[in-house]
């Protein structure tokens, strides 16, 4: 089923098509979950319409969470969470060769009091988080869930344990 009509309680909202690759581990740690993203190319700039009704629709539509991946001057996760009351995770994307994301990190983080964004670090160590951090919300209100993010907490804390086991 095409992204656009299919139901999910997260969405990853990307600012364009050359941000998937980074925003590709975010799809693959929530489907470790069990979750299957509704994903799509929307751009605050480019297509700012199209970008205001899917944040006035998305609540009505069954999302719960809303990621958002933009670089350069990204105001796409400022924008959707001005249009709407749920919980937005903005993703900086490294796109700019000028500065490697940190402008993308000042304008996702850096919103007015008031409008909040959930800011994660650049690149795909934030893609990954913002899967996980999606995961933590919803799981307040789903056990299952949250019994598979304490399993995820185990295994990965079992890795770095046998990691540093290994160097004896
Ligand atoms: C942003 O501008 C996008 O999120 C992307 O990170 C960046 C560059 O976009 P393209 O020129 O690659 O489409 O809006």
């Amino acid at each position: 089923m095409a992204s656009k009509n299919k139901t999910s309680a997260v969405a990853i909202v990307m600012g364009s098509d050359s941000d998937l690759p980074t925003m590709q581990s975010c799809i693959d740690q929530l489907k470790t979950f069990g979750i299957d993203p509704i994903v799509r190319i929307i751009s605050a700039h480019r297509t700012p319409d199209v970008a205001a009704d899917f944040a006035d629709s998305a609540a009505k539509n069954g999302i719960k969470v809303v990621i958002a991946a933009a670089g350069m001057a990204a105001h796409l996760a400022g924008s959707l969470a001005s249009r709407t009351q749920l919980p937005v995770i903005g993703v900086p994307m490294p796109s700019s060769t000028f500065t490697n994301g940190l402008d993308a990190l000042l304008s996702t983080v850096q919103m007015p009091p008031g409008v909040p964004v959930a800011s994660m670090a650049v690149g795909k160590a934030g893609a990954k988080n913002a899967a996980i951090f999606a995961v933590q919300i919803l799981a307040l209100a789903d056990d299952s869930l949250a019994a598979r993010l304490a399993n995820f907490r185990k295994t990965q804390s079992e890795k770095v344990i046998q990691k540093d086991t290994s160097l004896d």
